[in-house]
C-alpha cells in the first residue's frame, strides 16, 4: 500500500482527474519547457522570471494534488532526489574516445597529411572548429525522447551513472523537442561551471574554512560526483553538446521517426542538437582549410579570456560525417578530429621567501613570495604552496626556481621545482611547527590536508573572526574595516568578538586617525549590530561549513542559540541541505568551552540570538529601558536607518509613532528634520540625537 491519510485521497483522486486539469498540466509543461529552452539554450528569454515562477508553482501544486499526472520529464522533476549511497558503473554503448593533442600549426599540418594518406581522393572537404571547453565529458542517453541516463566518461569504456545529477542541469533537456523522437539517441558534450559560479563556490568554501577547488573543471567534477543531487542543483552547472549518435537502424528511418532527419555533417549535427533542445557553443565556425583554422585558433587564443567559461584549446573536426565514418578511430583517438591545445599559463620565477598565512578558521597556508613574473596578463609575486604535504612533495628550497601557474580566475600556485636550477647553498624550507602569530603548536588532523592553529586567542584567528563578524553578510558593522580591526587586536583592546560590545568612545580615541566623531559613530554602529537577526549572527560565529545559506536554513529549524546548542548531531543533520559533516562541525563547536563562554558573553551584551517569534514567547521579561515611552523619528540619522532605529526602540520596550503630539515623549531628530522638529519644540518634547538614543538604550 502507498501512503495513508491524505495520500490515500490523492490516490483516489487519480481516477477522477478532470480533463481540464490534465490539459492545463500539459500546457504548463509546454510553456515552461519552451521558456527554459529560450533562456538556457537560445540565450534569449521569452518569459519574465516572476511569471515562470508562478507557472512553475501552479504546475507543482497540480502535481501534488494529482500525483498520477507526474511524468519524469516534468520541469518540476529536476531536483529533490534522495542522496545516492554511491554511483553505479555503466558500460558505454559506444566508447567515449578522447582527442589527440596538437601543440602547434605544424602538428595540425602533419595531422592533415596523415588523414589524407588514408583518403587520397578527397579533394573537397572542410573543417569545423569548436572551442574546447575545459569541463567534464558526459554521455546522455534518450529513449523515446526521454532522458534516461547521464554518465561520466570514466575510462572511456566504463563510466559512472550520475543521472540524478545530470537532471539538475538546466541546459540539458529532460525531453527532446521532437514530435516523434527516435527509440534511442545518445548525445555527448561537456559539463562545466561558468567562472562566476566557480568563484562564488570558492568564496563560500573559503567562508566555511573548506579547501578551495583548484579550478572550474575540478569543481565541476566534484559537483557531478556529489551524492546529494540537491547540492548539485544549487551549483548551476552548464552543458554544451557536441556530438549525437543515432543507432544505424534508427537513422535509416524504419521506425517512424521521420521528424529526425539524420545530419550529414558535424555542422548540421550541431544545428540539429540545438533545435532538439541542447545548448551548443555559439563560437563554432566552418573553415575551408588549415589557414582558416589557424586564423580561428589565433583569434581565440586571446579572445577566450573574455568568455564566461574556461577553454583550453580548439577542437578541429572534419565536417563530413561519411568521411568521419570512413576514417574511424585508432586505439585511442578519432582520426577525423584533433585538439589544438593552448599553452598553459605557466612561467618560471625564483622563490625568495615563504610566509605563513593563518586564516579565520586557523587554517595555515604557506605562500611563496617570488620575483615578479608576468602571467596571463598580470604581474604575480605570490603563489600558494597549498599545505604541508604539498610542500613536502615539492621539496622546496629558498632560492629555488619554480614554475607558477595561473589559469583563469584562479589564485596562482607553485606547480613544480626545477631541481637543475637550484643554487648550491639553497636551504630547504621547513614549515614551522608553531603558529607564526601566537607561537602555539600547530595541529594537523589525520583526515585533513590542512594544518591548523587551534588557539582561539591567536591574534590571526581573532582578527579573522572579527573581520568575518563585521562583514556585510554577517553583522554588517559600518566603519569596522580590516585596518581598524588590526589596530583593535594589536593594541589589545579586543581579544575576542564580545569585547567589541564593551568598547567606549574614550578607548577608541587612542587609535590612529580616530576623532571623537568617528569614534562615536563606530560605537553606535556596533551597538546597532545587536539588532541584527539571528541568522546573520549564526553566520557571523564563523562555524566551519556554516555559510550564509546554511545559517538561514539552520536558524529557521533552530530558532534560538539554545535550541541549536542543545541539538544532537542527527537532529541537526535532519535539516534540509545540512549533512553529517556540517552537523558534526556545529555540534563540536558548541561542545568547546571557549565557544560556550563566547555565547554567554554575546548574550550578556544583548546580541540577538533567537528569532523574533521565539523572543516573544520567552518568559524572561524583555529589556525595558524605554518601557511605555513614545518616540517619533524624523530626518536622516547619521548611522542608523529609520527601520533600525525603530527596531532599537521597540526592542527596548518603546513605542514609535508617526506624528508628534502631546503624548510624544521623545523626538529623535537627524539631519533635515522639518516640521516635526518645530512642533516638538513647541510642545516641549525632549529632542534626542541618535547617539543620545543609543546611550539611553545602552545605559539601562
Ligand atoms: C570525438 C569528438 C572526442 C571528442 C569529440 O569542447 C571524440 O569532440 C571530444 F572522440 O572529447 N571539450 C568538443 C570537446 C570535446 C570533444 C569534442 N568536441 N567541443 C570539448
Amino acid at each position: 500500500m502507498a501512503e495513508t491519510g491524505p495520500g490515500n485521497e490523492q490516490q483516489r483522486d487519480a481516477g477522477l482527474i478532470p480533463a481540464h486539469v490534465a490539459e492545463r498540466v500539459h500546457e504548463l509543461r509546454q510553456l515552461l519547457q519552451n521558456a527554459s529552452y529560450a533562456y538556457y539554450v537560445l540565450d534569449s528569454p521569452v518569459m519574465e522570471d516572476a511569471i515562470y515562477d508562478q507557472l512553475y508553482k501552479e504546475l507543482l501544486e497540480l502535481e501534488e494534488r494529482y500525483p498520477t499526472l507526474i511524468t519524469p520529464d516534468s520541469p518540476t522533476r529536476r531536483v529533490g532526489e534522495q542522496p545516492a549511497s554511491q554511483f553505479v558503473s555503466v558500460k558505454h554503448n559506444i566508447p567515449l574516445y578522447s582527442l589527440e593533442n596538437a601543440f602547434s600549426h605544424e602538428d595540425l599540418m602533419k595531422w592533415e597529411e596523415r588523414w589524407q594518406r588514408l583518403a587520397p581522393e578527397i579533394k573537397d572537404f572542410d573543417y569545423v572548429c569548436e572551442l574546447k571547453i575545459d569541463g567534464n565529458a558526459l554521455a546522455l542517453t534518450y529513449e523515446e525522447g526521454q532522458l534516461v541516463r547521464g554518465a561520466t566518461r570514466g575510462d572511456g569504456v566504463v563510466g559512472e551513472d550520475i543521472t540524478s545529477n545530470v537532471r539538475t542541469i538546466r541546459s540539458i533537456p529532460l525531453r527532446l523537442r521532437l514530435d516523434s523522437p527516435p527509440a534511442l539517441l545518445e548525445v555527448r558534450g561537456e559539463a562545466f561551471l561558468p567562472l562566476d559560479v566557480f568563484a562564488e563556490i570558492n568564496r563560500e568554501r573559503q567562508d566555511r574554512g573548506e579547501a578551495l577547488f583548484a579550478n572550474p573543471r575540478n569543481a565541476a567534477a566534484g559537483t557531478l560526483r556529489q551524492l546529494d543531487s540537491r547540492v548539485v542543483a544549487q551549483r548551476q552547472l552548464d552543458f554544451f553538446a557536441y556530438t549525437l549518435h543515432i543507432p544505424v537502424s534508427e537513422a535509416e528511418g524504419d521506425s517512424g521517426s521521420e521528424s529526425l532527419k539524420p545530419p550529414t555533417s558535424q555542422w548540421e549535427a550541431l544545428e540539429l542538437l540545438q533545435s532538439i533542445g541542447f545548448r551548443v557553443n555559439p563560437e563554432r565556425q566552418c573553415c575551408p582549410d588549415l589557414a582558416a583554422v589557424k586564423a580561428y585558433c589565433d583569434r581565440w587564443s586571446t579572445g577566450r579570456s573574455r568568455l564566461a567559461y574556461l577553454t583550453d584549446g580548439v577542437v578541429i573536426k572534419l565536417n563530413a560525417l561519411d568521411l568521419q565514418a570512413r576514417l574511424g578511430f585508432t586505439q585511442k583517438f578519432p582520426r577525423w578530429a584533433i585538439a589544438l591545445k593552448y599553452p598553459a599559463e605557466e612561467a618560471p620565477t625564483v622563490v625568495e621567501r615563504v610566509v605563513i598565512q593563518v586564516g579565520r578558521t586557523g587554517a595555515v597556508t604557506p605562500v611563496a613570495e617570488m620575483r615578479p613574473v608576468l602571467l596571463a596578463g598580470t604581474t604575480v609575486t605570490r603563489a600558494t604552496l597549498h599545505n604541508r604535504d604539498r610542500l613536502r612533495e615539492l621539496d622546496l628550497h629558498l632560492g629555488d626556481t619554480v614554475i607558477v601557474r595561473k589559469a583563469g580566475e584562479i589564485i596562482p600556485e607553485v606547480v613544480r621545482v626545477i631541481r637543475e636550477l637550484r643554487p648550491a647553498e639553497a636551504i630547504p624550507y621547513q614549515m614551522p611547527n608553531h603558529c607564526p602569530e601566537c607561537g602555539q603548536p600547530l595541529v594537523k588532523p589525520a583526515d585533513e590536508a590542512v594544518t591548523r592553529c587551534i588557539n582561539c586567542s591567536c591574534p590571526a584567528i581573532v582578527r579573522g573572526a572579527l573581520i568575518h563578524w563585521a562583514s556585510r553578510q554577517a553583522l554588517d558593522i559600518q566603519g569596522l574595516g580590516e585596518k581598524l580591526i588590526l589596530q583593535l587586536v594589536d593594541t589589545g583592546l579586543v581579544k575576542s568578538v564580545p569585547d567589541l560590545y564593551g568598547l567606549t568612545v574614550k578607548q577608541l580615541l587612542h587609535l590612529e586617525r580616530m576623532g571623537p566623531k568617528s569614534a562615536e559613530k563606530l560605537v553606535t554602529a556596533i551597538a546597532a549590530s545587536k539588532q541584527q537577526p539571528w541568522p546573520r549572527v549564526l553566520y557571523g560565529l564563523g562555524i566551519r561549513h556554516v555559510g550564509s545559506v546554511n545559517a538561514q536554513v539552520l536558524s529557521a529549524a533552530f530558532p534560538s542559540v539554545e535550541a541549536l546548542a542543545a541539538a544532537s548531531i542527527p537532529a541537526i543533520a535532519a535539516t534540509y541541505g545540512i549533512g553529517e559533516i556540517i552537523a558534526q562541525s556545529i555540534y563540536d563547536w558548541f561542545q568547546n568551552p571557549a565557544n560556550q563562554t563566547l555565547i554567554q558573553r554575546l548574550q550578556a551584551s544583548g546580541v540577538t540570538l533567537a528569532n523574533p517569534e521565539t523572543l516573544a514567547t520567552m518568559t524572561q521579561p524583555p529589556n525595558l529601558a524605554l518601557a511605555d515611552k513614545t518616540f517619533v523619528i524624523t530626518g536622516t540619522l547619521p548611522t542608523l536607518k529609520r527601520e533600525q532605529a525603530k527596531a532599537l526602540i521597540q526592542q527596548a520596550g518603546g513605542k514609535v509613532t508617526d506624528a508628534v503630539s502631546a503624548k510624544t515623549d521623545f523626538l529623535v531628530a537627524g539631519e533635515k528634520a522639518g516640521s516635526k522638529l518645530a512642533k516638538a519644540k513647541e510642545l516641549g518634547v525632549t529632542i534626542l540625537t541618535e547617539a543620545e538614543l543609543v546611550a539611553m538604550v545602552e545605559a539601562f
